[in-house]
C-alpha cells in the first residue's frame, strides 16, 4: 500500500457528555463551545483537512441540532470537488429497531458508507478532544509496521488511567494487552507515574475494520474500547502509534509538546481554557500552518470602550463598556457593561453582563443576561441556589439562557 492510500474518515460525534452538564443538557458533547470561537468538534475536523484527509461522515446522535447547524455553516467544503465532503449522519435505524448503541455500532450500523466508498483506509476518531495531529505521519506508521490495525495512543497520569483504554506493547508498539477504563494500572516501561492510554482515535484497514464489525454485531458488541480492540489482539496486528512522535507545522518552542486534552469534565474544560491564555500559552490557538477552522462570521471585530483587559481572549463583535476582566475568554457579541469583574471566566456567545457584576470562575453559557450587580463564584451557598456548582472543581455554571438577540446597544 502507498502512502497515497485512499482515506475516508469517519468521527464519532454522538457523545451525550453527560459529565460536562449542563453545557451538554441541550446539545453533544462535540457541539460545546470551545475557545473565543470554536467547537469542540472542530479540533478533530481541521485535524482532518489539515492533513489532506477530505472524505468525512460525522456521525451525530444525542441532541445533535446544535452540532448539524454548525456543521452546516462552518463545515461546507466545495462541492464541486468529488470526495470532498463532511457530512453529518444521524442514526438511521438501519440495523433495526435501534439508534446507534455504542461506537463500533455506530459505525456498523453505516457500513454501506464504507462498502461505497471503497477507501485503503478508515480512520475512526473521537470527536471530544483539544489538540492538533497530523495523520500523515499515522499512515506511514501503520504501513510501515503492515498493520491492521492502530491506536494512537499517549501516556497519561497513573491517577487517571479509569478514564482511558489503557495499553500495554512489546517494544515494536504491537499490542499485547487493553483494558477499557481499569481502576488501576501498572506504569509504562520508563516512566513509573504513567501508562499508555488510547486516545481513541483508530486507523483500521478497511476489511480488517469491515470483518471486525460484522464479528462484533454477531456476539451483540458494540463498543470499539470495551469489545473490539481487546478482541482483536489475538488475531490483527494491532499497533499503538505513539502520538507524542507527532509534529505539526508552526507548534511553538513554549508550547506544551503533542498538547492533546479530553475535555470531558467541567474542571478539565475550563483548565484547557486557561491552556490558551498567558504571553506563551500551553497551546497556542495562532498557527497559520495548522488552522482551526471553525464556523463563518460576518459581524465586526471586537469594540472596547474603556476599562482593563488583562490575559484575556475577545470575540468577534463583542462590546465592552467598561470594568477588569482578567484570564478570561469572552466569545462573539458579548455585552459587557461599566464596573463589570471578571476573572477566570468563560463568556459564551450572546451573553450581556449588566453594570456593577462580578464573576469569578464561572462558565456562562450562551444567551444568557446577567442582572446588574450579580455576584457569582463568592458565596457557595447563594451560587448552589442559584446555579450549577461543579463539586470537583468549585466552578460555576450558568446553564444556557433564553435571551432574545433584540439589538439592545
Ligand atoms: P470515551 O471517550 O469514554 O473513551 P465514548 O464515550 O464511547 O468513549 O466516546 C468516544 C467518542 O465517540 C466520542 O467522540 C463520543 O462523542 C462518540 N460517541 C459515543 N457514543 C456514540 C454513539 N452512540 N454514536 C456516535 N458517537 C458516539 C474512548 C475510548 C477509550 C479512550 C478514550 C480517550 O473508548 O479507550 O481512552 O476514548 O478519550
Ligand atoms: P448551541 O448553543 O449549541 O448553538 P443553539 O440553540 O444556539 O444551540 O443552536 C441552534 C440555533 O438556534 C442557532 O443557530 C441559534 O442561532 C439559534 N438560537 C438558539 N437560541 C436562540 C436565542 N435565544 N435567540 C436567537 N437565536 C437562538
Amino acid at each position: 500500500m502507498s502512502t497515497t492510500a485512499k482515506v475516508l474518515a469517519i468521527v464519532l460525534a454522538g457523545g451525550e457528555g453527560s459529565r460536562l452538564s449542563p453545557l451538554t443538557q441541550e446539545r453533544s458533547k462535540p457541539s460545546v463551545p470551545f475557545g473565543g470561537r470554536y467547537r469542540i468538534v472542530d479540533f478533530v475536523l481541521s485535524n482532518f483537512i489539515n492533513s489532506h484527509v477530505y472524505s468525512i461522515y460525522l456521525l451525530v446522535q444525542y441532541k445533535s441540532q446544535s452540532l448539524i447547524e454548525h456543521v452546516r455553516k462552518g463545515w461546507g467544503l466545495s462541492p464541486q470537488i468529488t470526495g470532498h465532503f463532511v457530512t453529518v449522519v444521524p442514526p438511521q435505524m438501519r440495523g433495526g429497531a435501534d439508534w446507534f448503541q455504542g461506537t463500533s455500532d455506530a459505525v456498523y450500523q453505516n457500513l454501506n458508507l464504507i462498502h461505497k466508498h471503497r477507501p485503503d483506509l478508515v480512520a475512526v476518531f473521537g470527536a471530544d478532544h483539544i489538540y492538533r495531529m497530523d495523520l500523515r505521519p499515522m499512515i506511514s506508521f501503520h504501513q510501515k509496521m503492515r498493520a491492521d490495525v492502530s491506536v494512537a495512543s499517549l501516556p497519561v497520569p497513573l491517577t487517571e488511567v479509569s478514564a482511558f483504554g489503557i495499553i500495554e506493547t512489546d517494544e515494536k508498539g504491537r499490542i499485547s494487552r487493553f483494558q477499557e477504563k481499569p481502576e488501576t494500572a501498572k506504569p509504562m516501561p520508563g516512566n513509573k507515574n504513567r501508562a499508555f492510554a488510547s486516545m481513541g482515535n483508530y486507523l483500521f484497514n478497511r476489511d480488517a475494520l469491515v470483518d471486525a464489525l460484522e464479528e462484533a454485531h454477531r456476539r451483540g458488541e458494540k463498543d470499539f474500547g470495551k469489545d473490539v480492540i481487546p478482541r482483536l489482539l489475538g488475531d490483527k496486528d494491532v499497533y499503538a502509534y505513539d502520538f507524542s512522535s507527532n509534529q505539526v507545522p508552526g507548534v511553538k518552542a513554549y508550547e506544551e509538546h503533542a498538547y492533546w486534552r479530553d475535555v470531558g469534565s467541567i474542571r478539565a474544560y475550563w483548565h484547557a481554557h486557561q491552556d490558551l491564555l498567558g504571553s506563551q500559552p500551553r497551546f497556542d490557538l495562532f498557527n497559520p500552518f495548522w488552522p482551526i477552522r471553525s464556523s463563518h462570521y460576518d459581524g465586526p471585530t471586537a469594540r472596547i470602550i474603556t476599562g482593563r483587559v488583562e490575559d484575556s481572549s475577545i470575540g468577534a463583535g463583542a462590546i465592552i463598556f467598561g470594568g477588569h476582566i482578567k484570564k478570561s475568554i469572552v466569545r462573539r457579541e458579548v455585552v459587557i457593561e461599566d464596573d463589570v469583574e471578571l476573572e477566570g471566566c468563560i463568556i459564551m456567545d450572546y451573553v450581556m453582563i449588566k453594570r456593577g457584576s462580578r464573576l469569578r470562575n464561572v462558565i456562562v453559557d450562551r444567551y444568557n443576561i446577567i442582572d446588574e450587580n450579580t455576584q457569582i463564584g463568592f458565596d457557595r451557598k447563594a451560587d448552589e441556589a442559584n446555579y450549577y456548582v461543579d463539586e470537583a472543581s468549585d466552578l460555576v455554571v450558568v446553564s444556557k439562557g433564553r435571551r432574545h438577540l433584540d439589538p439592545v446597544y
